[in-house]
């Protein structure tokens, strides 16, 4: 018997999402770990003149590389993508050094957030830390910037379909399973262009198969998407971003000469009721 191979429209899922000025809360936060609100933007999260001194270290920092997995961009640190576990620990313990460069003698926000979190969550009776195997332990975050030349400085994709098949030797294939949070500060925005665009539509396994992506959850064709409702975080040097990893999103094109957009990275969700972990 045939079976015939219909290619569904995407389903759409409604975006939460809660924007504001302020300091971030860590109930906020653990309301998109527990997938109550898929997005939060607080603007003036951290202050500028943090922003800045984050940035002048990125420009100067000797372990800044081009990325050479297909996805085009600079970037100082560890991603986990497309690497198994002997790898991007590896290499997140010879990056450590860069990426706490990074904050010189600032207090690092993103480790303020990280600690907060844990305290947080301690009270919960559940232990949140790093990512780690035998090979070395994740950084708290690392440092992006994005070169696409289309119409998106990086491409639509999600982040869940890189944990889901991240391998058995990782630990943070199980979070796969739960809400994979993508936590992003930014340091450095253009004067135009480089939102954070999110979709309404979470794929599952058979929609990433549908559209090639099933290991990479990246890139979703514009095609694809073209008939799903989205929502641009419109951000600004200071704010910060935390989204659903599982909803596709992506970033506009900056426009303009004048500054480029950096971001600080780190993902992170419950791989057992008892266990949050957090990796880059
Ligand atoms: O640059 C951003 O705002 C989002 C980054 C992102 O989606 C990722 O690193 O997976
Ligand atoms: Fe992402």
């Amino acid at each position: 018997m045939a079976t015939a191979q219909v290619s569904q429209a995407p389903s759409i899922s409604p975006l939460a999402i809660r924007e504001r000025i302020g300091t971030i809360s860590t109930a906020e936060i653990v309301s998109i770990l527990k997938g109550e609100i898929i997005g939060l933007h607080i603007k003036q999260a951290f202050s500028i003149e943090v922003a800045e001194e984050i940035n002048a270290n990125f420009l100067r920092n000797p372990g800044r590389r081009e990325r050479k997995d297909g996805v085009p961009g600079q970037y100082i640190g560890a991603s986990h993508y497309r690497k198994d576990a002997a790898a991007y620990f590896a290499e997140s313990e010879n990056a450590r050094p860069f990426v706490d460069a990074l904050f010189g003698r600032l207090v690092d926000p993103v480790r303020g957030l990280f600690d907060a979190l844990k305290r947080e969550l301690r009270n919960q009776g559940i232990e949140l830390r790093l990512a780690h195997s035998e090979h070395g332990q994740a950084n708290v975050c690392r440092a992006l910037w994005w070169s696409g030349t289309g119409m998106y400085a990086l491409e639509p994709h999600d982040d869940v379909a890189q944990v889901l098949c991240a391998g058995n030797d990782y630990e943070i294939s199980a979070v796969a399973n739960n809400t994979v949070v993508a936590l992003n500060f930014y340091p450095s925005m253009p004067e135009e262009g480089g939102n954070l665009r999110i979709w309404s539509h979470k794929p599952t396994v058979t929609d990433r198969k549908s559209q090639g992506v099933e290991t990479t959850g990246y890139p979703y064709s514009t095609d694809y998407l073209k008939a799903v409702p989205c929502h641009d975080f419109q951000l600004k040097a200071g704010d910060i971003a935390l989204i659903d990893g599982g909803f596709i999103h992506g970033v506009t094109r900056q426009s303009g000469n004048g500054k480029r957009r950096l971001l600080l990275n780190s993902f992170f969700g419950f791989a057992r009721p008892d266990l949050v972990l957090w990796w880059t």
